[in-house]
């Protein structure tokens, strides 16, 4: 069976700034926090240690280019940027992300720029990061200056990419700096970062620049064990928590109520302002990225809450382990390919259809060199998983669903938060100690469809 594609699908792949320069200036969260505590991250090999794509972004640019990649995205560090979050701009970083840009539009190659991936400013969080509005402020001015710099070349701009991640992980599970678990201070970040992204959204048509604006959220679909009402209860309330807590204020420009009611009634909400609202209204987005790369799976609690433990979202739901799930060992994630395509139905069906495209979604997996025939990795279980994702994104869309695109994580092996160099997600192989790039078969694979606009399946 032939999988055809609409005209200007967007082919690509994903990065981000930290993950990849390297030739690291202007301290960030991850630089500081690998300095005291290597033990935290895999191998202890730490930010500095990337694919190089400050040195090598012409080259690597060419390799996008030999996967037919029509789009690619990335994202412009603040710290280098602005070293000190707020003061001086660095003509360093503008000479460098204006060679990007410029090269990407030359090859072909639409440049997608998001704002913030999970590196904040080292600066900034001496003020309190996220917790402290005049953090929220100094962003929007970074974003102001950026759509200033490259608005005339950058069409396609995202705000956050992911930004329940660092909620999650620096203020309840300990996997991202500052190491809190305190889930009204949580509360607090998430809702100021709605507000950042709000003031972006705002300054960007302030300016009246000619592209559109987003913002790119892992979406992870919430199934119920079971239809008993305790565990539909539960799936629900997981939702309001990782999902709808961005995805409601950036497409309907307000925060559910229900989510609202259920954390005043435990006195978990952040301080507000009276013209909060006002601001969150006018954040609503013109795109909407989705990173894909699992389902969460709850079911009601087994036991009762201890009530000496702190107030947690675990507080109404377990995690739920289906017999029989997919997984995928290495990351300890669930396959579940129909997941893509019951995202874009919920947003058909409860949020107007929305402009949207998947703007990550990948399998990390260790010890790829085990797979390699002939010089090259054989990563079939990649192709496997892409093509058995885009069969149901290619539903989707059949049945109506406004998906623009398909992106991959990632483009070459790069670094990956605590998990550094443990499991790789490329379609180009990278070798750490020569930095040698080699296409792997599913890079291949790639290039082939996007070129044809198409697969074939059996
Ligand atoms: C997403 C992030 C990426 C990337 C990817 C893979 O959540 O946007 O930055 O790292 O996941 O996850 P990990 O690196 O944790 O394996």
């Amino acid at each position: 069976m032939k999988y055809a594609f609409p005209d200007n699908f967007w082919w690509g792949s994903a990065s981000s700034a930290l993950q990849t320069e390297g030739a690291r200036e202007g301290e960030t969260t991850w630089d500081y926090w690998f300095a005291r505590e290597p033990n935290r991250f895999h191998n202890g090999v730490g930010p500095q240690q990337t694919s190089t794509f400050y040195q090598n972004w012409k080259t690597d640019i060419q390799l996008l280019k030999q996967l037919n990649h029509n789009s690619f995205r990335t994202s412009i560090s603040w710290a280098r940027l602005i070293p000190d979050g707020i003061g001086e701009v660095n003509p360093e970083a503008v000479d460098f992300y204006n060679q990007v840009i410029d090269e990407l539009n030359e090859q072909g190659i639409t440049p997608f720029i998001t704002l913030f991936h999970f590196d904040m400013p080292m600066a900034m969080q001496e003020l309190g990061g996220w917790e402290n509005r005049d953090v929220v402020d100094a962003y929007a001015r970074y974003a102001q200056i950026c759509f200033e710099l490259f608005g005339d070349r950058v069409l396609h701009w995202f705000t956050f990419n992911e930004p329940i991640v660092p909620v999650e992980g620096g203020y309840l599970y300990d996997f991202h700096y500052p190491n809190v678990v305190d889930f009204r201070r949580a509360a607090t970040v998430a809702y100021h970062t709605v507000l950042a992204h709000a003031k972006a959204v705002q300054a960007y048509r302030a300016g009246h620049y000619a592209g559109e604006i987003g913002i790119v959220l892992n979406l992870t679909p919430s199934y119920p064990r079971s239809q008993n009402p305790v565990d539909v209860k539960a799936a629900h309330i997981a939702d309001l928590m990782f999902n709808r807590s961005f995805l409601d204020p950036v497409l309907r420009g307000e925060y559910p109520a229900d989510l609202v009611a259920l954390l005043k009634s435990y006195d978990q909400l952040p301080a507000c302002k009276p013209e909060d609202g006002f601001l969150i209204a006018e954040g609503k987005i013109d795109l909407l990225g989705v990173n894909y790369y699992q389902p969460r799976r709850v079911k009601c609690r087994d036991s009762a809450v201890n009530p000496q433990a702190p107030f947690m979202p675990e507080w109404f739901f377990d995690n739920y382990e289906m017999p029989g799930r997919k997984m995928n060992p290495y990351r300890g994630w669930e396959i579940y390919e129909p997941g893509i395509y019951d995202i874009l139905v919920n947003l058909r069906d409860n949020y107007g259809n929305p402009r949207c495209f998947i703007s990550e979604n990948g399998m990390g997996v260790e010890n790829e060199q085990r797979f390699i025939e002939n010089g090259q990795i054989n990563d079939h279980y990649r192709i496997e998983f892409i093509s058995e994702h885009l069969t149901w994104l290619h539903k989707g869309i059949s049945e109506g669903c406004n998906c623009l695109g398909y992106h991959m994580w990632t483009f070459i092996d790069n670094w990956s938060w605590c998990n550094a160099y443990k499991n790789r997600y490329g379609f180009i192989q990278l070798d750490l100690e020569t930095q040698q790039r080699t296409i792997k078969k599913s890079g291949e694979w790639f290039a082939a469809t996007a070129l044809n606009n198409s697969f074939e399946k059996e």
